[in-house]
C-alpha cells in the first residue's frame, strides 16, 4: 500500500502515529519509525527544551525519519517552531490552529509541513499557505476534535485539494485503513491503538482503560470553550457536563482542566484525570509492539483490498 506519502517522507508504510500530548515521546515515536511508519513526538503544552530533549533521544533510537507535532494553542509554539529547524526535524504536523506564520522558515529548512484539518475550508487554506499534505481528522479522534466524522470529511477534503490526504479519527485496524483508502486517503494517522503499545510510556491504568473500553465510553467535553475535547467518561467528564448544564463561566472549564491530563497520564488517575482517547478504543484489546501493530494492520488491509466481493 505504497502511496505518495511514502515517497514524500521516505517511509515504508503510510501510517502516522498520532501526536498525543504528554504521551507521544521519543520511545513511542522512535518505535513507530523503526517499524516503518512515521513516529511523531507531541509538543503538547511542553516547553521547547523539553521537546528538544525528546527529539535528541529519538535520534539516538532511530535513524529513520520522525516528526514533531506543534499544538498551536501552546504558549511555546513559537519556540518549538524554531527548535525543529535547529534540530533538523524532517516533518512537522500541526494541530489546533493554522501554522501560516511559520511556513517560510520551515520551507527554508526543507521541513515537510502537514497540518491537521477539521474542515474543507481550513484544508484549502492550509494548502494555499504551503502545506505538503493534510491530515483530515474526524470527530471520532481523541483529544481536541472538530465536528465532522472521518467518513464525511475525508472524501470532501480529497476532492478539494491536490496534495495527499491522511485520514485520522476512528482508525484502529486494517478495516479502517482499507476504508480510508477507499475514501481517497493516501495515508492514515492512528493514535488510540498505539496507547497500548509496549513502547508507549503512558500509565498502566490508562492502557487498561483502553483495553476495557466499550463503544460508547467516550464523550466530548468543553464545547462552550470553543476547544472541545474527547475523553473517557469518568468523574471529570461528569463535572464538565455539569458546567455545561449550569452554563458556567468559561474560566471554570479552564480550572477543571488544568493538570488533568498529567493526572491521567502520569499518576494513572482514571476518575479525575483527563483520559483522552478516540471512539475506536473499544476495538483495542491487547498490548503489542509498534511493529506488531503496524504489520498486523497492513496485512489485514491488504487482504481486504484483494477480497472477492461475490
Ligand atoms: O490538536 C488536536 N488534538 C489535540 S491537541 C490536545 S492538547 C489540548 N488540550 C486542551 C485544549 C486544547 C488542546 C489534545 N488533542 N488535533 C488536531 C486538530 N486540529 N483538531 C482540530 C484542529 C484544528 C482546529 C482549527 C486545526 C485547525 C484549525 O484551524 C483554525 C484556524 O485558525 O484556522
Amino acid at each position: 500500500m505504497k502511496s505518495r506519502i511514502c515517497d514524500l517522507l521516505n517511509i515504508e508504510y503510510p501510517i502516522f502515529q498520532g501526536a498525543m500530548a504528554r504521551i507521544s515521546d521519543a520511545s513511542l515515536a522512535a518505535a513507530v519509525s523503526e517499524a516503518g511508519g512515521l513516529g511523531i513526538i507531541a509538543g503538547g503544552t511542553a516547553p521547547a527544551d523539553f521537546v528538544r530533549a525528546e527529539v535528541r533521544k529519538a535520534k539516538e533510537l532511530t535513524t529513520r525519519p520522525f516528526g514533531v507535532n506543534i499544538m498551536l494553542l501552546s504558549e511555546f509554539a513559537d519556540d518549538i517552531a524554531k527548535m525543529v529547524c535547529e534540530e533538523g526535524v524532517k516533518v512537522v504536523t500541526t494541530g489546533a490552529g493554522a501554522p501560516g506564520k511559520y511556513m517560510d522558515i520551515w520551507k527554508e529548512h526543507g521541513i515537510k509541513v502537514i497540518p491537521v484539518v477539521p474542515s474543507v475550508a481550513i484544508a484549502k487554506r492550509m494548502v494555499r499557505s504551503g502545506a505538503d499534505a493534510v491530515i483530515a481528522e474526524g470527530t471520532e479522534s481523541g483529544g481536541h476534535v472538530g465536528e465532522l466524522t472521518t467518513m464525511v470529511l475525508v472524501p470532501q477534503v480529497v476532492d478539494a485539494v491536490e496534495v495527499p490526504v491522511i485520514a485520522a479519527g476512528g482508525i484502529g485496524d486494517g478495516r479502517g485503513i482499507a476504508a480510508a483508502f477507499m475514501l481517497g486517503a493516501e495515508g492514515i494517522q492512528v493514535g488510540t491503538r498505539f496507547l497500548t503499545a509496549y513502547e508507549c510510556t503512558v500509565h498502566p491504568n490508562y492502557k487498561q482503560k483502553v483495553i476495557n473500553a466499550k463503544d460508547i465510553d467516550t464523550v466530548v467535553t468543553g464545547r462552550p470553550t470553543g476547544h472541545p475535547v474527547r475523553i473517557f467518561k469518568n468523574k471529570l467528564s461528569r463535572q464538565f457536563s455539569e458546567l455545561e448544564t449550569k452554563a458556567a463561566p468559561l474560566d471554570e472549564y479552564e480550572k477543571l482542566g488544568i493538570g488533568a491530563l498529567a493526572k491521567a497520564v502520569v499518576q494513572g488517575d482514571m476518575d479525575f484525570g483527563s483520559v483522552m482517547a478516540g471512539q475506536i478504543a473499544a476495538i483495542v484489546s491487547k498490548e503489542q509492539s509498534c511493529k506488531e501493530i503496524i504489520t498486523e494492520m497492513f496485512l489485514e488491509a491488504e487482504a481486504l483490498l484483494k477480497r472477492d466481493w461475490r
